[in-house]
């Protein structure tokens, strides 16, 4: 029976998974679960995952949710998975764990936080809340200054001074990527001053690739077009602007 991958590439987390199955050769059945259309909330994906996010999966009779949780049985139920993606050794496997927990309280608070309530808040549906994406980005830019000083301190390209990629590198890696639809001046402002972090994004992306690039597509794409309907819109007011100066 061929795993099944519940996802929706928008999704940091869902590309994650994907991205993980398809450099460690892991055949999967993707299932999209366009979050825009609220597919997300059918009762047939509520069967999959009762809290209604993305990614799940379907392995057989068995089914998880939770993106690290997820990574970690993949890791381990899967022949053929270097090691160096989660390790046996269980002193590294516990600071990745670290990493992971860290993870979800801070670099992913703040990221998604930020993104959703400033460039994809019209596309959905919400307005921008400038208070929380001012919060946001404190938190996420002191999330990103503890990932250039402390967990990518050590020689090695990727986190905990290792020289090959973990399920965290990816993980975190992919929360980042969505950074990618924000307005240019926004995306500098935070990700500018942390030389390493840029690094080891290119590390990560050099050592999953083709598929890394496969699979953030969809994010260039919204990106492509945030900004030509942002400059449209601009382009309106400016023109609106120029007639009633005129009258
Ligand atoms: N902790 C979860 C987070 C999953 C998550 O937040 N998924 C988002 C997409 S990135 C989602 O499904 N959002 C829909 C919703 O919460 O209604 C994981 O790592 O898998």
């Amino acid at each position: 029976m061929t795993l099944k991958i519940y996802a929706d590439r928008m999704s940091q987390p869902s590309r994650a998974v994907i991205i993980f199955c398809k450099v460690n050769g892991i055949d999967f059945e993707e299932i999209r679960i366009d979050l825009s259309k609220r597919q997300h909330l059918s009762p047939e994906f509520k069967d999959i995952n009762p809290m209604r996010q993305v990614p799940a999966i379907v392995d057989g009779r068995f089914k998880l949710f939770e993106s690290h949780a997820i990574l970690i049985y993949l890791a381990c139920v899967f022949p053929g998975v270097a090691d160096h993606w989660y390790p046996t050794d269980l002193f590294k496997r516990a600071k990745i764990q670290s990493v992971l927990d860290w993870h979800h309280s801070n670099l992913r608070r703040g990221a998604a936080t930020f993104v959703v309530n400033t460039a994809l808040a019209p596309a959905l549906g919400l307005q921008r809340n400038p208070q929380a994406a001012a919060e946001a980005e404190k938190h996420l830019s002191s999330s990103l200054s503890k990932i250039e000083s402390f967990w990518l301190k050590g020689s090695g390209h990727f986190l905990l001074g290792s020289n090959q990629p973990s399920i965290a590198d990816l993980s975190l890696v992919c929360e980042i990527m969505q950074l990618e639809v924000l307005d240019e001046k926004d995306r500098n402002r935070i990700l500018g001053p942390h030389k390493k972090v840029q690094q080891w994004i290119e590390s990560t992306r050099n050592a999953t690739r083709p598929h890394f690039d496969e699979v953030h597509k969809i994010v260039f794409k919204v990106k492509e077009r945030l900004h030509t309907s942002k400059e449209k819109s601009e382009t309106e007011s400016g023109v609106k602007t120029a007639l009633n100066s005129k009258m």
